[in-house]
C-alpha cells in the first residue's frame, strides 16, 4: 500500500509568494531534444498510442492508462486548430520578477517552446476540454470504444504512477532554473529525463500537472501535483507534492496528462470527485 504525506500547498490565486519571489526566468532557446521510449521487453510491449502519438501504460491495478508524457504543445495545437477553442486570454506569465497578464497564451508563455514541449498556460477546464474533443474524435475514428473515454487523472492514478518507483522519490527532473540542478532554465521537451518503474516521464517537475479531484470536500478548487520547472526544493517539487488552483486559472507553470479510462470509472470517480 502506498503511503502518501501529502505537504499542501497553497496555489490559489497565482503562486505562493515564496515561490514568486524565487523565480528568474531568462529567454535562452531550447532545442527538442527528442523523447525516449521504454524499448524493449514488457515495458514496451505495454505501451499503447493514441491518433496523436501519445504513448499510454496500464496503472498497476487500475483500469486506466496514464500518457507517459506530459501533454505537448503538439497535441494542443491539434486540438485548437480541429475546434478554434478559445485559450489565448487572461494568462499570467514571468515577466521582470512578477506574475501579470500581458495578454501571451499557450503559444507564447514567454519563452520558447518547441511543439515538444508540455503546453502550459492552459486552464483546468481547457484540459478538460482537450479531452472531451480527443475522446468525441478517436471514438468516431474507432481508435477508441464507446466506452473508454479520455480525461484527467485522479489523485489515486496520479499518485500510482508517480510513486511506484521509490528510488525515483529524488528530485530528478526539471525545477529551479536559477539552482542549475539541471540543463534547462524553463521547460524541457517532455522524456528529457529518466522515466520511473512504469515508463512514465516527468512526474516530478517540468509542469505542475492537473488532476480530477477537487481539492477539498465542497470546493471548486482542483488539485495540482508534482511541482514545475520554477519550484526549488521538496516543499514545491516531488511526487507527494500537492496543490491546488481554481478550474480557470492559466500559467506558465501549469500543464497537464492525460489518462484514458473506461467510461464508467470516470463517471464514478468524477462523481466522488465533485461529491467531496
Ligand atoms: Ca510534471
Amino acid at each position: 500500500m502506498i503511503h502518501v504525506f501529502h505537504r499542501w500547498i497553497v496555489l490559489t490565486a497565482v503562486v505562493s509568494a515564496a515561490a514568486l519571489a524565487s523565480g528568474c526566468l531568462s529567454h535562452e532557446s531550447q532545442n527538442a531534444s527528442g523523447s525516449r521510449f521504454v524499448s524493449g521487453g514488457d515495458e514496451h510491449d505495454r505501451m499503447w498510442e493514441n491518433s496523436l502519438g501519445m504513448p499510454f501504460v496500464q496503472l498497476p491495478g487500475m483500469s486506466a492508462r496514464l500518457c507517459i508524457w506530459e501533454t505537448r504543445t503538439r497535441d494542443f495545437k491539434a486540438f485548437i486548430d480541429a475546434t478554434g477553442y478559445d485559450a489565448s486570454a487572461g494568462m499570467f506569465s514571468y515577466e521582470k520578477n512578477y506574475w501579470v497578464d500581458i495578454g501571451r497564451s499557450w503559444r507564447d508563455p514567454g519563452f520558447n517552446q518547441t511543439w515538444q514541449h508540455p503546453v502550459v498556460g492552459v486552464s483546468w477546464e481547457d484540459a478538460m476540454a482537450f479531452c472531451r474533443w480527443l475522446t468525441e474524435t478517436e471514438r468516431r475514428a474507432g481508435r477508441i470504444l464507446p466506452s473508454q473515454e479520455y480525461r484527467l487523472p485522479t489523485e489515486k492514478e496520479w499518485e500510482t504512477a508517480a510513486m511506484s518507483d521509490p528510488e525515483n522519490k529524488a528530485l530528478t527532473g526539471n525545477y529551479h532554473p536559477v539552482r542549475h540542478f539541471d540543463e534547462f532554465d524553463l521547460t524541457s521537451p517532455v522524456g528529457s529525463f529518466p522515466p520511473n518503474q512504469l515508463g512514465i516521464y516527468d512526474m516530478i517537475g517540468n509542469v505542475w500537472e492537473y488532476c480530477l479531484d477537487a481539492a477539498r470536500p465542497g470546493s471548486t478548487l482542483k488539485v495540482i501535483r508534482g511541482g514545475a520547472w520554477q519550484n526549488y526544493n521538496g516543499k514545491f517539487v516531488g511526487p507527494d507534492v500537492r496543490g491546488r488552483c481554481k478550474p480557470d486559472m492559466r500559467i506558465s507553470l501549469y500543464g497537464f496528462r492525460v489518462a484514458l479510462a473506461p467510461v464508467d470509472n470516470a463517471e464514478e470517480l468524477r462523481a466522488r470527485a465533485t461529491s467531496l
